[in-house]
């Protein structure tokens, strides 16, 4: 956004160490002139915040990406997941109907593959059924159809995307992605012994967030607001997704036993790298996700610039020395 030359205010939650790593390197000095970045103190959980800045700015455009996002997390925390993920999208469509902004404000809400939740397997549009599995997907339906709501209703410029996985060497490393790359490489440099895992047979639709990001852009360009369905095609299970890893920075490996006992080791001295632990297992598994962005890719000319490959390699590059 500060790019294509847009003022960005961004909500940063106050915590007492450091939270903002993933932006430092957007950090303006706050006494600087012609500041372009603003960060406010805030929450998604306080209505009168929400409002306050939200009647203050009249912003041009709001990406509503605040989330609990940790699918697994959401089964053991789901009340607060519910309130800033589903709840907290209706304090910001509220915010633009009360603050009288319904004329200028488009409104961009991130949601996810995982509001499919039990699919069977084939690919999935915007006209898909959704039967979501967990306490996130269920709350980000919720704020899926109240965006749709707040559009008909209020005619305001509100749009959802449908996002599938999307990494980054900045994702979180509680997510697979990052966990992978992060544990393989460490052990490959002899930092590390062990990577513990979850369900390995899960099946993903990956994609880079740098394209994702230009596709949510793209969707409040459109000429009315929509519903719209982000993804690659690149589908692979975990499991597949490890042996990509592993062969990229020479980790020979096999894989022994089956179920929670099923293992990885080096080929060359048979030691094991990798573990499954139940803690990594989720209470419902979505087994299988993959998208189809014809929409999209026809309508707001959004093609993903990265594969499969050039995503993990860019993954990667952060860990090579
Ligand atoms: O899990 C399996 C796990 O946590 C991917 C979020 O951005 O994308 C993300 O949600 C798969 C699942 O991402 C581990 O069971 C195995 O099947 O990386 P994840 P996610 O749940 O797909 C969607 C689109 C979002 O909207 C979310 O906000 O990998 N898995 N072993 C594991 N997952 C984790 N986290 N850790 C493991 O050890």
């Amino acid at each position: 956004m500060l790019k294509k030359k847009y003022i960005v205010h961004g909500v940063v939650r106050r915590s007492s160490s450091f939270n903002t790593g993933r932006i430092n390197h957007l950090y303006e000095n706050p006494f600087k002139k012609g500041k372009k970045f603003y960060l406010h103190y805030g929450d998604i959980t306080d209505s009168l915040l929400i409002f306050n800045i939200i009647n203050q700015i009249k912003p041009d455009e709001i990406y509503n990406l605040a989330a609990q996002s940790h699918v697994k997390v959401s089964f053991e925390n789901p009340a607060y997941t519910t309130d800033v993920d589903a709840v907290g999208t209706l304090r910001i469509l509220e915010s633009i109907k009360s603050a009288k902004l319904e004329n200028r404000t488009k409104f961009y809400q991130a949601g996810t593959s995982e509001m499919y939740g039990k699919t069977i397997r084939k690919n999935l549009s915007e006209n898909s059924t959704f039967r979501p599995q967990s306490p996130y997907g269920a709350a980000k339906l919720y704020a899926h159809w109240i965006t749709r709501i707040y559009r008909d209703s209020y005619n305001i410029f509100a749009s959802n995307g449908i996002l599938f996985n999307h990494e980054s060497p900045r994702r979180g490393e509680t997510f697979v992605t990052q966990k992978i790359i992060k544990g393989l490489s460490l052990i490959k440099q002899g930092f590390q012994n062990k990577l513990v895992l979850g369900n390995l047979h899960s099946v993903r639709d990956w994609g880079h967030a740098k394209d994702y990001v230009e596709g949510m852009w793209k969707i409040l360009q459109y000429n009315k607001p929509d519903d719209w369905v982000l993804s690659t095609g690149y589908c692979c299970s975990v499991k597949k997704f490890v042996e990509k890893v592993a062969k990229k920075i020479n980790l020979k490996i096999y894989w022994k036993g089956r179920g929670i006992n099923e293992k990885a080791y080096l080929t060359d001295n048979n030691k094991c790298i990798i573990e499954l632990n139940k803690k990594y297992f989720r209470p419902l598994e979505v087994d299988y996700l993959k998208g189809d962005s014809k929409k999209a890719k026809k309508k707001l000319k959004w093609q993903p610039k990265y594969n499969l490959n050039s995503l993990i390699n860019d993954m990667l590059n952060k860990y090579r020395k």
